[in-house]
């Protein structure tokens, strides 16, 4: 499918997977990347603005994969991805300087890109956390009532950090009183750190949005969560954002506010797996990757790897003749 597969991983032009690279959609497109690279809404480190250009340079390392033959993963003994059409729509070109013009612009190309196009999977490489809410926004323009399931470190639901109403301390509070999402469709998992103020938190409070702390994660497990999830949303159509930020520092040191005691790979990948077993996820954002702040991609690479197991819960094959030959077992 893609021109460049049989090349190695650091030559060629980079698009997430080495897929091709379109300017719109036809239809029969099962999964659909867009990256929003902006960081005027962080409060703190920048850089988030290259998360999609690094997002794409980590994932071409499997660029090598023949889209008739699938990926193999080989931990679960299963195939993923196989016959499954991805493609890259490349970048908003999003202005800066203008905070809420840009949320407006995101929100409109989002809208002529996907209006015709509900069964293909949105991808959004962020950016920072300030790009959910538009993308949520035109999100549920197309699907109506969706819920939204956001895992990070931070609950993000400030009324307006300095003055801006637009920064990436407040997407969540924007989701539910600009893009009306309704509170009690909003999942809150992974919170911790002491960035988290009393305003949010009374914000949360108040309008009764479900929050999981990182200890509660820990504490209930992460079946017990996606199963609460599950009993409020049912199949209704959700969005789910993951920043970065709620990963440990130790393995994604590249992002803008790290926090320490985050998920594990293992935990999130677990978290990954739950969710997309049991809810109708139809769009997702990774947010906050800052390849300038990163030490070896690792970050970058980590984005990855969520989501190539988000999509492969999503779309894959399980096949017993996989499982291999090992004499100790
Ligand atoms: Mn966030």
């Amino acid at each position: 499918m893609s021109a460049y597969k049989d090349v190695t991983p650091f030559s060629g032009i980079q698009t997430f997977l080495g897929r091709d690279h379109v300017h719109s959609l036809s239809g029969d497109e099962d999964v659909a990347v867009l990256g929003i690279p902006i960081d005027s809404g962080v409060s703190y480190m920048p850089g988030a603005r290259l998360g999609p250009s690094g997002i794409r340079r980590a994932s071409m390392i499997y660029k090598f994969y023949n889209v008739n033959e699938g990926l193999l993963d080989i931990l679960r003994g299963k195939v993923i991805l196989r016959n499954v059409k991805i493609v890259d729509l490349g970048d908003i070109d999003v202005p800066f300087g203008d905070q809420k013009e840009a949320m407006n612009t995101i929100y409109r190309k989002v809208l002529s890109l996907f209006s015709k196009n509900m069964e293909t999977f949105r991808l959004f490489l962020g950016g920072d956390h300030s790009v959910t809410f538009p993308l949520v926004k035109a999100v549920k323009d197309s699907y109506g009532d969706i819920g939204l399931v956001q895992i990070d470190a931070h609950l993000d639901m400030l009324s307006s950090y300095i003055g801006n109403a637009y920064t990436h301390g407040s997407p969540i509070l924007r989701c539910i009183d600009e893009a009306e999402i309704k509170p009690n469709k909003v999942f809150q998992i992974g919170m911790r750190g002491f960035l988290n103020s009393h305003e949010s938190l009374r914000s949360a409070k108040k309008l009764r949005t479900t929050i999981f702390t990182m200890r509660e994660v820990k504490r209930l497990g992460i079946e017990n969560i996606t199963c609460r999830v599950r009993e409020e949303v049912k199949n209704t159509p959700i969005y789910l954002t993951f920043d970065i930020d709620a990963m440990d520092p130790s393995i994604a040191p590249g992002t803008g506010i790290p926090e320490p005691g985050g998920f594990s790979h293992d935990e999130a990948l677990e978290l990954i797996d739950s969710l997309f077993s049991s809810l109708n996820i139809v769009a997702m954002d990774v947010v906050e990757v800052s390849p300038l702040l990163d030490i070896n991609d690792i970050t970058s690479k980590l984005a990855v790897s969520i989501i190539l197991e988000a999509l492969g819960v999503k779309f894959s094959i399980y096949q017993n003749e996989l499982s291999h030959n090992n004499k100790f077992i």
